[in-house]
């Protein structure tokens, strides 16, 4: 065959070869150590010194139009292979993951806890305690006198026996005080229980945390040390309070603790109703008669305890409208937290 003709055949095969590893055969075939170029060049020796040079001269140049085919052909095999591989290795990652969608936590849940970190690293203990209460701890134990309106059937759920359900999450500070030894400092977090009409604003079950330093000399600065500390880190700036006095039976002095609103900065809006002020939490210094009864001495030892309504905390920090969404189990609502 002559040259030109095996140039053109081998042309045309590696213009039908149909994979890389067939290409590949091919140029070992044609252009290999022992290929079929070779093969001819070695007659180079029986030709004369013009027809080699004119011989050497196609031969070049049958190898330079065949690597070049070769390559250009091999160059489509990878660029395919390539975008064979990156069709199947495409990964979108704005789907949606596949099955179930991960949950999160009620707000009340994540509001808790991060209560609870706060005041854990203030070196409170976090108490937890029954539902179901004796009248005595939910009552008695906290100087809240026989005829006190908050024992009767409108504002507590009364049930056999003289148990109730807890009112509020003072019983179990009431069990911490006899369990800790003073100095203690602990938070009593959990669901309590009125017997309310539901509307908007008023859940018949709802979230509490009541808190209590006891210790040698506490005093008001203390507690109002300790509450600004825990609202800065509840509303993540800087708050300025303020003490107007109030009544609790299990508290003397007792203490209203307001915040200069968030909102308007003190200057009036109709979150704080023009007063520049939003009333947050009660308060004060334990009454003796409940440290007594809580088998300390209130001649060694007193202490400061707070109310804070986690349930209105929740509905203020998300602008929560009606208090009945906290409760409803709503996906549409809770998936937003
Ligand atoms: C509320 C109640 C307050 C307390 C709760 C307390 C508990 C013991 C002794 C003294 Cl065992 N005090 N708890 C103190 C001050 C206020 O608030 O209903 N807050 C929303």
């Amino acid at each position: 065959m002559s040259l030109a003709d095996l140039t053109q055949a081998s042309l045309s095969r590696v213009a039908s070869a149909a994979t890389a590893e067939e290409l590949e055969a091919i140029r070992v075939e044609v252009l290999g150590r022992k290929g079929t170029l070779a093969n001819l060049s070695k007659d180079f020796g029986k030709l004369s010194p013009e027809e080699r040079a004119a011989f050497g001269k196609d031969l070049n140049a049958a190898k330079q139009s065949l690597e070049s085919a070769f390559d250009a052909r091999k160059a489509g095999f990878d660029s395919a292979a390539l975008t064979a591989r990156l069709d199947a290795e495409w990964l979108d990652l704005t789907i949606p993951p596949a099955g179930q969608r991960p949950g999160s936590l009620h707000p009340l849940t994540q509001i808790q806890r991060e209560i609870e970190q706060l005041f854990t690293s203030l070196g409170f203990a976090v108490l937890d305690g029954p539902e179901v209460e004796s009248e005595y701890n939910n009552f008695d134990a906290l100087n809240i006198p026989a005829e006190h309106p908050a024992r009767d059937m409108q504002d507590t759920f009364w049930l056999d026996g003289g148990f109730c359900l807890r009112t509020h999450t003072s019983p179990v500070q009431v069990r911490g005080m006899k369990l800790l030894k003073p100095p203690f400092r602990m938070i009593a977090p959990g669901r309590v229980f009125r017997n309310e009409e539901v509307d908007a604003s008023h859940e018949h079950t709802f979230y509490q945390l009541e808190g209590m330093m006891v210790d040698r000399n506490v005093s008001v600065a203390n507690l109002i040390y300790f509450m600004k500390t825990l609202l800065s880190g509840i509303f993540g700036r800087e708050v300025t309070v303020r003490l107007r006095p109030g009544y609790f039976p299990f508290v003397e002095p007792g203490f209203e603790l307001d915040i200069q609103c968030l909102l308007c900065d003190g200057a009036g809006c109709p979150v704080c109703k023009q007063s520049g002020w939003v009333e947050l939490l009660p308060c004060g210094l334990v009454h003796p008669n409940v440290l007594r009864l809580g088998g300390i001495d209130p001649e060694e030892w007193n202490g400061f305890a707070f109310g804070l309504g986690m349930t209105r905390l929740v509905m203020m920090r998300y602008g929560i409208e009606d208090i009945r969404q906290l409760q409803g189990g709503d996906l549409r609502f809770l998936k937003q937290f």
